[in-house]
């Protein structure tokens, strides 16, 4: 049976960008299908009622909702194609998974307050927890290429796709990353290297573009 695979997502969605990766990698066929959050398709809504959020990967007609779990189908389900994306130590996949979480609960949400603040207080305290979170991130990548050792992984694609939102944290938050942690960009742009990587992420200057416009239109300061 051909497989059908569906993805509903958001251009400028870190979330979204996961999936985006994770399909490169394993060389899927997919559809795209472009969201408006303001007017969500009967379809999101059906496949997603209880967050109605995207990405949403649709697979033969079945949802999979949360990106890291949309990851993690994708890497299980085409498990015979190349390359693997979790490790395949139960410990490695444990902390593979524990960080991304991390990144989840901690990056996220400093980000969102440097971007959107309410205060300038908030936004302080968000560039601080920005900064101490990828630091944490930077030493747990030491000297390896990649979260995954040699090899790009679970972790790499977990992270990478706040890279796109990089510039707008700096200009946002008047920060520099590269004076905090070199490393990890280097890290970034080792990541950009790849082309399912460079491919899936959204433009820098666009997610900034982005971001003026819904911080004019929800009145940010
Ligand atoms: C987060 C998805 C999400 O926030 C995941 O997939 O990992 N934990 C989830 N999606 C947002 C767009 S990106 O910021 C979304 O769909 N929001 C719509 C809404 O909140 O109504």
């Amino acid at each position: 049976m051909a497989e059908e695979v569906i993805l509903l997502d958001l251009y400028y969605s870190m979330f979204g960008m996961r999936a985006r990766i994770a399909l490169a990698e394993k060389g899927i066929e997919y559809e795209y299908r472009e969201e408006n959050l303001a007017d969500k398709s009967p379809l999101l809504l059906e496949m997603n009622p209880v967050h109605k959020k995207i990405p949403v990967l649709i697979h033969n007609g079945k949802p999979v909702c949360e990106s890291l779990l949309i990851v993690q189908y994708i890497d299980e389900v085409w498990k015979d194609k190349s390359p693997p994306i979790l490790p395949s130590h139960p410990f490695a996949r444990a902390k593979a998974r524990f960080w991304a979480d991390f990144v989840d609960k901690k990056v996220y949400d400093a980000g969102r307050r440097i971007v959107w603040l309410k205060t300038g207080e908030e936004q302080e305290t968000g560039k601080k927890d920005m900064i101490d979170a990828l630091k944490l991130l930077e030493s747990e990548l030491g000297d390896d290429s990649y979260f995954g050792g040699e090899n790009f992984g679970f972790l790499d694609i977990a992270l990478v796709t706040y890279y796109s939102w990089f510039h707008a944290y700096e200009v946002c938050g008047k920060l520099s990353f590269e004076d905090h942690c070199p490393k990890l960009i280097a890290w970034a742009k080792r990541c950009m290297e790849k082309e399912t990587v460079s491919k899936s992420l959204a433009d820098q200057n666009k997610v900034y573009e982005f971001v003026l416009l819904l911080r004019k239109k929800y009145g940010a300061k």
